[in-house]
């Protein structure tokens, strides 16, 4: 006999009420687009209130023609659905030892959402990009002071750049999630949507754009959201967060589920990369020094999550287990089995250990 869960209600994990950080019940993983309200929140600010008739969208710097465009300007422009996997760069944070700063983030920071705007491209178009521009600055209308992880020099907004090239490539400016306007938390009227990178660099609630020649080094990108990379066998240098690793996640067993031993459970779980497409996914039940391949259940679709399915036979008797799901992309990437120091409280992509309990069966 087969054993699953079915997938409880949908609701959001409260991880902090003000600013909401607000976590996706990953348990209740069910179709490959997350239902709107289980799209995790995080938000750095309190989420401002704006108005859609006087909201703006100001493109200026390095360009012909400096645009000033409406919602109604915009909505006017060719639309575009995407649908794109969101990880948020500290998602599985509370499996980090030692602890880390940051919002204790267990598996619910990720989800896969169906959004719809204009392409960055064709607004940057209709202004005309100068010759020697370099990157793109997007900046949010939330702003605020922080102690943590550094001090913000005073009152900032948020703020990340782009690199001119992933800008004019595949970036949307979306003013529609899962088919309705967004959400106040999730940016209304307008954010992008980054496909490929962590969540850090979609910015929601958006009134800049700006082009520069320089490359942009604001807090969200230097004392927040960087990371020590290693090159050319230099001592480690400060880079800013990018795309997403590969990773796989169980969504069931859930942490501390009780599943009955001497049967067999169907473990369910997602898997995605921010480079190409998972071309593989592999369980492991005894914490990682055997693995065994899981069935793909969604076709690739880049930039997407891959449901994955795989049909565990439980041991015999009641105790305690270890499960581990790996994925592997089509770049040839896959989890490996550490956290590399230089990540600090970010790019955690090595195999999550799940813990679940196996209970006899009862009379
Ligand atoms: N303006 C603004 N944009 C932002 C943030 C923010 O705090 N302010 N948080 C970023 C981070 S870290 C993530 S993971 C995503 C989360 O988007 P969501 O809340 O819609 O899931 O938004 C990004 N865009
Ligand atoms: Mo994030």
């Amino acid at each position: 006999m087969t054993t699953s869960s079915t997938p409880r209600p949908a609701a959001l994990i409260v991880r902090q009420a003000s600013p909401p950080n607000l976590e996706s019940p990953f348990s209740s993983l069910d179709g490959r687009i997350t239902p709107g309200e289980s799209v995790y929140v995080r938000s750095h600010f309190p989420a401002p209130e704006l108005n859609a008739e006087s909201w703006r969208l100001r493109l200026g710097g390095q360009v012909d023609t400096p645009l000033e465009l409406s919602l109604s300007d915009l909505r006017a422009m060719p639309a575009h659905t995407v649908a794109a996997t969101m990880e948020c760069a500290g998602n599985g944070r509370v499996y980090l030892s030692p602890r880390m700063p940051g919002v204790q983030w267990d598996l619910g920071a990720v989800g896969t959402a169906e959004w719809m705007g204009v392409l960055l491209r064709d607004v940057l178009g209709q202004a005309g990009v100068q010759a020697g521009a370099l990157e793109v600055v997007l900046e949010g209308a939330d702003c605020g002071t922080l102690t943590d992880p550094g001090r913000t020099p005073g009152n900032i907004h948020y703020a990340r750049s782009l690199p001119l090239a992933k800008a004019q490539d595949d970036v949307l400016l979306a003013y529609a999630m899962n088919g309705q306007p967004l959400t106040r938390d999730h940016g209304f009227p307008l954010r992008a949507v980054v496909p490929g990178w962590f969540g850090m660099a979609a910015v929601k609630w958006l009134t800049t754009l700006h082009v520069t020649d320089t490359p942009y080094q604001g807090f969200f990108q230097t004392v927040d959201y960087s990371f020590w990379q290693s090159r050319d066998g230099l001592s480690p240098q400060m880079v800013p967060l990018t795309t997403m690793l590969v990773k796989a996640q169980i969504a069931r067993p859930a942490p501390h589920d009780c599943v009955p031993a001497a049967s067999v459970f169907e473990v369910v779980g997602t898997a995605w990369t921010g480079q190409g497409d998972v071309t593989r996914v592999e369980v492991s039940s005894d914490s990682g020094q055997t693995w065994a391949e899981a069935e793909l259940v969604d076709p690739p679709q880049t930039g997407v999550w891959r449901r994955w399915r795989f049909e565990w036979q439980t041991p015999q008797q009641p105790g305690t287990v270890t499960l581990m799901a790996r994925a592997t992309d089509s770049a040839g990437r896959t989890q490996e089995s550490g956290h590399d120091v230089g990540r600090g409280g970010y790019m955690i992509n090595f195999p999550l250990p799940i813990t679940v309990h196996l209970r006899g069966q009862e009379a």
